[in-house]
């Protein structure tokens, strides 16, 4: 039996001061805390491409401070774009299986699922999405029980829903829903027999404390969630949050080993914020427990590391060919 199946990593009674110990913690401690973790249940050279797309972009009727797609913000330069056909999505999901995505991620700028044509061209892109032998994923606002249940028989992999931060600062972020809201949400994902998505941002003005109660709540599931990313804050601008500073990316590399240490058995995604990091911070941030990134030009609406950057990257973190070098003696 492996350390991971005798269970004894999963606990789901995390208490927040414990996590802010863990954050904490020496760097290089907390960090080969987090590496031997990931070691005991991963296969570290497992590093999952998921492919991002916004299937509808812009106008949506809620006000998360960090959002370009928020219809409140109107200083922001944005384009919106209406609901893409079934077969320009699935036209473009074909080329990201092709440049080598494991993972077919749609994002739609709702505040919830509504039954109707556009709810029933994303179960046809799920559909499609699946078929081309890639995961998929949707992130459309809030939903209820049914409508996972319809994704689910879709063949939908993971709904993400992130939670963000944690519940104190969270009204400091959104006013035009609540965490509980975001919870229901979660737990009709769950029903459903849904892979849970569901992580945060960092780098919005919230303490470490914050960053740690939202762990704190995820360590709650039962089972834990599967899949996690964290996100740093793209500050656009035009949002109430355009002029935050970028964070320091050890930051980055601390949030990530803790959310490998309190959720050891997650994908844990390296996600927005990741284009202002140097190709050392991102395999740092591998070290400390990331096992996925997004690839691809875009994330939803901003720009991500191109692909061609990334392909360096992987081909640095591959395995060195050596050829015609001549061996001194
Ligand atoms: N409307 C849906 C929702 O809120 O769940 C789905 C789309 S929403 C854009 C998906 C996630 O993107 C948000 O929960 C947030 O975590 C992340 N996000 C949005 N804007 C961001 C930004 N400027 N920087 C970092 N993450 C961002
Ligand atoms: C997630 O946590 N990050 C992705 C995905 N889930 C949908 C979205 C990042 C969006 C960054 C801002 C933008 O490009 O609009
Ligand atoms: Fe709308 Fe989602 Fe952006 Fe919030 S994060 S404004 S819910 S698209």
């Amino acid at each position: 039996m492996t350390l991971a199946e005798t269970g004894q990593f999963f606990r789901h009674d995390w208490t927040t001061d414990e996590i802010v110990a863990v954050h904490d913690l020496p760097l290089l401690d907390l960090i080969s805390r987090a590496n031997s973790l990931h070691r005991n249940i991963h296969a570290v050279s497992d590093i999952q491409k998921a492919s991002l797309l916004s299937i509808k972009t812009g106008g949506c009727p809620e006000d998360c401070a960090y959002c370009p797609q928020s219809a409140h913000y109107r200083e922001v330069n944005l384009d919106k774009i209406d609901m893409m056909t079934t077969d320009a999505v699935l036209g473009i999901a074909a080329r990201a299986k092709a440049a080598g995505a494991d993972r077919f991620c749609m994002g739609a700028a709702w505040r919830n699922v509504r039954d109707g044509v556009a709810f029933d061209a994303v179960l046809d892109m799920v559909h499609g999405v699946r078929a081309l032998g890639l995961e998929a994923c949707v992130t459309l606002g809030m939903l209820n029980e049914n409508q996972a249940r319809r994704l689910q028989k879709a063949g939908l992999t993971a709904y993400n829903h992130n939670l963000d931060t944690g519940p104190e600062f969270y009204p400091n972020i959104v006013t035009t829903r609540t965490y509980e809201d975001r919870l229901a949400t979660l737990r009709a994902v769950r029903a459903a027999g849904l892979q849970m998505c569901c992580g945060g941002i960092i780098g919005m003005g919230e303490s470490v404390r914050d960053r740690a109660s939202m762990l704190q709540i995820l360590a709650g599931f039962d089972p834990h969630p599967e899949s996690v990313p964290i996100n740093a804050l793209v500050p656009v601008e035009g949002t109430p949050l355009g002029q935050e500073s970028r964070i320091d990316p050890i930051e980055f590399v601390r949030m990530v080993a803790t959310t490998r240490i309190v959720l050891p058995a997650a994908r844990v995604r390296l996600s927005a914020g990741r284009s202002v990091l140097s190709r050392e911070a991102q395999i740092l941030c591998m070290v400390a427990g990331a096992n996925s990134i997004f690839y691809g030009e875009a994330l939803l609406t901003t720009p991500n590391v191109t692909e061609n950057e990334d392909d360096a990257l992987f081909a640095t973190l591959a395995p060195v060919q050596r050829t015609n070098e001549s061996v001194h003696t």
